[in-house]
C-alpha cells in the first residue's frame, strides 16, 4: 500500500522526532520515500487526502498514497500542461480545468490576459479547501481570479451537458485512473472533448508514466482511446522528480492543430511570460518519445 510506513503512522508515541517517512511504491519491490512531517489527514467520500512536509519538496500532498503536488517541483507539471498548448494556439480564450483541485493548472492559465474565461469542475471540495489552506502557493488563486468559475460536481457530467464547440482548450487534470478519475479515460468521456471543442480547439490530458508496468498500462490503454476520437494525438513527456521514474506525460490532442507545424514561438514569446521550466526548446523537444515509448503507443 501506498502511504506513511506502517511501523511511522504519525501520532504513534514511539516514533523519534524527524524520522517519519512517507513511502510510494512505483512497483512491489521499489519504494520512493520522502522524510516528512504530517500537516493533515481526511478522508473525503472520494479519497484519502493526506498532506506532508519535507525539508526538500515543500509541503505536498498525495491522494490514495500517490504524490500529486509538491511545493518544490510543481512548476514543472503546470508549466508543461498549459503553456504548450496556448503556444499552439494563442487565441485560446475559452478553458476548461477538470480536476486540478490543488489551483496550479488554473494559476497557470490566469496568466494569459487573452483567456476570457476559466472554468473548472474539481470532484472533491476536500482537496480545494486543504490546498487553500495548506498549499496557496498554487490556491491562492482560487481567490485572485475573477475569470475563474469554480463547481464542485463530477467532469464526466460537466462535460456531457456542456454545449458543442464551448471551449478552445480543456486541460484534463486528473488523477491516476482508479478511484474518481476513472471517468476520465474513457473513451464516452474523450467523445464528449471533442464535441465540446471549437474547431482550433485542443485537450491536454495527464496521461502517466511509461517506465513502471502500472503506469505503462494505463498509458497505453488510455492512449488508443483518445487516438480512437481525436485526428491529431501525441504524447509529450516532462521530467517529474516526484512521480514514478522522474519522467511523466500529457497527451496532445487535437482537431487538426499540430502541436509542432503549428507552433506559435514568436506570438507566445511576444507575451513576455516568465516560465522555469517551458520555453520553445522544451516544447519541441517534448514530443521527441524514446523508443521504448513509442513501442508502447504503437497500435498492435
Ligand atoms: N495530478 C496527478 C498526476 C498523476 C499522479 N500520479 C502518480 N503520482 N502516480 C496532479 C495534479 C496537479 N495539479
Amino acid at each position: 500500500m501506498n502511504q506513511t510506513d506502517d511501523h511511522a503512522q504519525y501520532g504513534a508515541s514511539s516514533i523519534p522526532a524527524g524520522d517519519l517517512w512517507f513511502g510510494e511504491y512505483y512497483a512491489p519491490d521499489v519504494r520512493f520515500a520522502l522524510q516528512c512531517q504530517p500537516l493533515a489527514r481526511e478522508s473525503s467520500p472520494y479519497q484519502q487526502i493526506d498532506f506532508y512536509q519535507n525539508a526538500t519538496f515543500g509541503t505536498f500532498f498525495t491522494l490514495n498514497g500517490f504524490v500529486q503536488v509538491t511545493a518544490r517541483d510543481e512548476f514543472i507539471y503546470h508549466d508543461m500542461i498549459v503553456h504548450p498548448a496556448m503556444a499552439v494556439n494563442p487565441d485560446i480564450r475559452r478553458v476548461l480545468i477538470i480536476g486540478g483541485g490543488d489551483g496550479g493548472t488554473a494559476r497557470e492559465v490566469s496568466r494569459y490576459p487573452g483567456v476570457e474565461k476559466i472554468d473548472m469542475v474539481e470532484i472533491d471540495e476536500a482537496v480545494i479547501r486543504l490546498c487553500r489552506r495548506y498549499l496557496p502557493q498554487t490556491a491562492a488563486v482560487f481567490d485572485q481570479e475573477p475569470r475563474l468559475h469554480l463547481t464542485v460536481g463530477n467532469g464526466v457530467d460537466f462535460v456531457a451537458q456542456a454545449a458543442d464547440g464551448a471551449y478552445d482548450l480543456l486541460l484534463v487534470d486528473s488523477t491516476d485512473p482508479v478511484g474518481p478519475g476513472e471517468g476520465l479515460f474513457t473513451t464516452a468521456f474523450y467523445r464528449d472533448c471533442y464535441r465540446i471543442l471549437s474547431d482550433r480547439g485542443i485537450m491536454i490530458n495527464q496521461q502517466e508514466g511509461a517506465f513502471y508496468p502500472q503506469d505503462r498500462w494505463e498509458m497505453q490503454r488510455a492512449h488508443k482511446k483518445v487516438d480512437a476520437v481525436f485526428p491529431v494525438s501525441l504524447l509529450y513527456g516532462f521530467n517529474m522528480p516526484t512521480y514514478a521514474s522522474g519522467y511523466w506525460y500529457f497527451g496532445f490532442a487535437s482537431k487538426g492543430l499540430h502541436p509542432l507545424d503549428d507552433l506559435q514561438a514568436g506570438a507566445w514569446r511576444s507575451l513576455g511570460l516568465q516560465t522555469k521550466y517551458y520555453n520553445e526548446d522544451i516544447h519541441r523537444a517534448s514530443f521527441a518519445l524514446p523508443n521504448y515509448v513509442r513501442d508502447v503507443l504503437r497500435p498492435e
